[in-house]
């Protein structure tokens, strides 16, 4: 009796403690920093890059990849990368009709690349895993700006590393100017009431020093518990017009937002990954996975505070996959302080800028993509293996879907998308402009449509990956060429063809 009571209580304690434990890891799993961030230090806007124009009239920026440290007030001078600094990258802009020149020279001590997110451009400039970059040396890709006004970025793509490049601190804002959007009563004045956002996350050590670890559960990647934006920690933004134009970008490795307000107002979404949409969208809320943009127009009144806010991201999501991938954590992001007189602004356009809808009965060819673990169609990224090659100026019609209960995302180079359906399902508002990026949280599946205009190369491919910076290191991730009518594709610089 007495032993068996003893087995008993055993048996119980354990359970105590299993139960302990995993309500220990549970609670431990959630991030909440709203109404706990001090808003102290004022948002730095990185500057615009210096340009010229060469005597071949192109637009000439240079951009250096360097090591260097930053204080973010964490308890030490973070080691950090940055391009012509200490932490991320100027803002390059350019204009619609334009060539460019980027001279990037690699001061890191290690190879890296610098991949132009959202850029249509030849597949030899592209800035993916083949162009890599050697320690000292540099890159000048070139290529003639032509697609919508948009908010892309750059940041570096070396297979396994971009992780880890990223974090580091490598990352920058490119904008992309065209007439049509000239033309409307928009907020442009950047720095003033054109503000870029990079939101991103980190862990800092004991040292003050990002810490790289990715938990015990990190199938997902590095989930900090603070943010930067722009590498400001705790924020605030001086506004001293009635509307500011927010250029969000989720430069986080791992991490999707729902940005919304803390009084829940609406904002006018104006911009998707790729451009303008056509008519603004009234909501409270964006949600944003990791590479994607969106740009905001927000009205504040004179002399108030409100805070931009995170709200829990994982709607769709089963409650424990939600819970380990951060979709049940919640951040204040940034503090408008409106000043007592504001300049007038004008009402968002009614509006914006005619978008051509890709007709699916024009499509050529259609593609499936099944995202599951680490793969993409059951086989992780082989830089000597193409999986496809495309027919320039071709439309095409890709599914893609998911089944595991970790959430993805597809990003495809050279060509901005449209998403034709989710689930069976017209997309949402905030998803029917041009796209690059596109988050799968549940098991369903997304079809979209693009036309790869252009840029034929048999022999030099484009990605196509998660964008979950951790899965595409991991090799989820697969390359396509572009090829004239009736050419054959070649292979990649180092490797073979396939398929
Ligand atoms: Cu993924």
């Amino acid at each position: 009796m007495t032993a068996l009571v003893g087995v008993l209580s055993g048996v119980l304690l354990l359970c105590g403690v299993g139960t302990g434990l995993a309500t220990w890891t549970w609670t431990r799993y959630v991030v909440d920093t709203t109404g706990e961030v001090s808003f102290v230090n004022r948002l730095a806007i990185p500057p615009l890059a210096e340009s010229r124009i060469d005597a071949r009239g192109r637009r000439v920026f240079d951009l250096r990849a360097q090591s260097g440290h930053r204080d973010f007030g964490q308890g030490g001078s973070t080691l950090t990368w940055g391009y012509n600094g200490d932490y991320l990258g100027p803002t390059l802009r350019a204009k619609r009709g334009e060539e460019v020149v980027v001279n990037v020279v690699n001061g890191v001590g290690e190879p890296t690349t610098v991949h132009w997110h959202g850029m249509h451009l030849p597949a030899a400039m592209d800035g993916g895993p083949h162009q890599m970059i050697r320690p000292g040396a540099t890159w000048s890709p070139h290529w003639r700006v032509d697609q919508p006004a948009a908010t892309l970025w750059y940041h570096p793509h070396l297979h396994g590393q971009t992780e880890q490049h990223v974090y580091r601190g490598l990352a920058g804002m490119f904008i992309l100017d065209d007439d049509a959007s000239a033309g409307l009563a928009l907020p442009r004045r950047y720095g003033v009431d054109d503000i870029p956002l990079i939101v991103q996350d980190r862990n800092f050590d004991s040292d003050g020093q990002f810490d790289h670890g990715r938990g015990l559960l990190g199938g997902i990647g590095i989930l900090g518990d603070t943010l930067l934006v722009n590498g400001t920690v705790g924020p605030y933004l001086d506004v001293r017009t009635e509307r500011v134009r927010l250029r969000l970008l989720n430069g986080s490795t791992a991490r999707t937002y729902d940005f919304g307000f803390a009084d829940n107002r609406d904002f006018a979404l104006i911009g998707t990954d790729g451009g303008l949409l056509e008519v603004p969208y009234q909501t409270p809320r964006i949600q944003l996975s990791p590479g994607e943009r969106a740009e905001i127009v927000v009205t504040v009144r004179p002399g108030e505070r409100t805070v931009l806010r995170s709200y829990p991201p994982g709607r769709d999501m089963d409650f424990v996959s939600r819970r380990i991938t951060g979709g049940d954590d919640a951040f204040d992001v940034l503090e408008l302080r409106a000043a007592e007189t504001l300049q007038p602004a004008p009402e968002v356009p009614a509006r914006l800028v005619p978008v051509e809808r890709l007709d699916p009965a024009s499509a050529a060819q259609a593609r499936t993509f099944h995202l599951a673990g680490h793969h993409i169609n059951g086989r992780r990224m082989d830089p000597g293996q193409l999986d496809f090659a495309v027919t320039r100026d071709t439309t095409e019609i890709w599914e893609i879907t998911k089944e595991d209960g970790t959430p993805h995302s597809f990003h495809v180079h050279d060509a901005q998308f449209q998403i034709l359906s989710i689930a069976g399902r017209e997309p949402p508002p905030e998803l029917r402009g041009w796209k690059d990026t596109i988050l799968l949280e549940a098991k369903q599946e997304i079809r979209i449509i693009a036309r790869f205009a252009d840029y034929a190369d048999p022999n030099m491919p484009y990605m196509y990956h998660c964008h979950l910076l951790y899965h595409e290191d991991q090799g989820m991730m697969g390359q396509f060429v572009v090829v004239e009518p009736g050419q054959r594709p070649g292979g990649p610089p180092t490797g073979h063809t396939h398929g």
